[in-house]
């Protein structure tokens, strides 16, 4: 590997939740992990100016609220997009033609149009280009994964994936950016069930051909954001917004190999905070896991022994597991914002040329792209639903 011998120098564009948390981890990474090279974060991006008290105090020595002038400096290395979606090819295209590396926040983009326009930039730059699919980065992941890619599952027959959050549960939750479809380009779909998505293929090292799928709006309109908090805020006074993408998504889908997944996501489903699930049961073993428990895999060897077969719960936390050995002693535990942490330490190791590290590139998140699409096309067409039919063959509903 090649490392700079200067600092990275890296602007943050967005001081949202994940401009913050991405904030966090670029201060991080190098202190717990060996880099080979230094990280200077440079600039943090926002749209108001009042954001530059905010950024001072998460440790930004500048602010700034254009980023086209940021892309264009010539002392920034790396761009770290964590606006929303509708932003994403345009900041992308312009840091790629700048020769800066880029990270860029899931899903790549809005459409896939956006996205293949983002993998044309990206092959044509002299600088890395991936894509934030964190989940990627979580201990337990990542040992399933090397377990798959081993064959200790042997043929791989079904993948089945949830993500739940509740924070829209409540109809009065405020509307944000992420109920927007021109801001978002999806709802639940492109913000979770991309996560989802990208997990199972990067799992099984295949790629997803069909659909079949529905997609819901339970809550057609939501009042106005008065304060913003978090990933929602507090309601403000005046007229009701109307929603414009899903609130829930769920589809089967056909893995090239011959895989059938079921997918499920929902920011309704009331009291799963963050239960990204995926199951993966293959011809000789099984491996389970849920965020909410994210120290955690299950796995299940069909070989055990009879009377001696289960579910083992292995505790992700030894160092010969997947960047655990940068933390705490065994069983101490990691949390959410790990996955931002060894996220940078990929994206670091793949601008030093490090060919074994697997960081989700832009065409692995075009794949994603299109995956999303083909399920708001099977969903509009209404495919999936066939009528249950009365005693004269008549549809029991509309
Ligand atoms: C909101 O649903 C959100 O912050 C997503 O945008 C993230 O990608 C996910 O990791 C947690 O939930």
């Amino acid at each position: 590997m090649t490392m700079p011998d200067t600092p990275l120098r890296v602007a943050v564009i967005g001081n949202g939740f994940m401009g913050r948390m991405h904030t966090q981890a670029w201060r991080t990474a190098p202190r717990f992990f060996d880099l080979g090279c230094d990280i200077e974060p440079a600039v943090l991006v926002g749209r108001r100016p009042e954001g530059a008290a905010a950024a001072r105090d998460l440790g930004w020595p500048e602010y700034a609220t254009d980023w086209r002038s940021v892309v264009e400096r010539s002392d920034i290395d790396l761009i770290d997009i964590c606006t929303p979606g509708d932003t994403h090819a345009e900041i992308a295209e312009a840091a790629l033609a700048a020769g800066k590396h880029v990270l860029c926040e899931k899903p790549l983009a809005n459409s896939v149009e956006e996205a293949d326009r983002m993998v044309d930039a990206a092959a044509a730059a002299t600088g890395v280009a991936l894509c934030g699919f964190s989940y990627r980065r979580t201990p337990a992941l990542a040992a399933a994964r090397a377990l798959i890619a081993k064959g200790v599952l042997g043929e791989i027959r079904h993948v089945r994936a949830q993500y739940l959050q509740d924070w829209l549960s409540d109809p009065d939750a405020p509307y944000t950016w992420r109920l927007d479809r021109e801001r978002a380009g999806s709802g639940t779909l492109g913000d979770i069930g991309a996560h989802s998505i990208d997990t199972a293929q990067w799992l099984l090292g295949d790629d997803i051909t069909a659909v079949s799928a529905v997609l819901r709006t339970f809550v057609p309109t939501r009042p106005p954001m008065g304060d913003q908090a978090g990933l929602g805020g507090v309601a403000g006074a005046g007229e009701r917004v109307e929603v414009t993408v899903d609130d829930a998504a769920a589809f089967t889908a056909r893995f090239a190999g011959g895989a059938l997944g079921v997918f499920e996501a929902s920011r309704l489903a009331t009291g799963r905070r963050n239960a990204n699930r995926i199951e993966v049961n293959g011809s000789r073993g099984t491996v389970a896991f849920d965020f909410e428990r994210m120290n955690e895999l299950e796995y299940y060897r069909a070989d055990d022994p009879a009377g001696a077969q289960g579910f083992r719960r292995i505790q992700v936390t030894e160092p010969e597991h997947p960047y655990a050995g940068a933390w705490w002693p065994p069983g101490h535990g990691l949390g959410y914002e790990h996955l931002f942490t060894h996220q940078v330490v990929d994206v670091v190791r793949a601008i030093a040329g490090d060919r074994d590290v697997d960081v989700p590139t832009f065409a692995d998140a075009a794949r994603v792209q299109r995956v999303l699409s083909a399920v708001i096309e099977s969903a509009a067409a209404d495919a999936v639903m066939t009528p249950v039919r009365g005693r004269g063959g008549e549809a029991v509903a509309s």
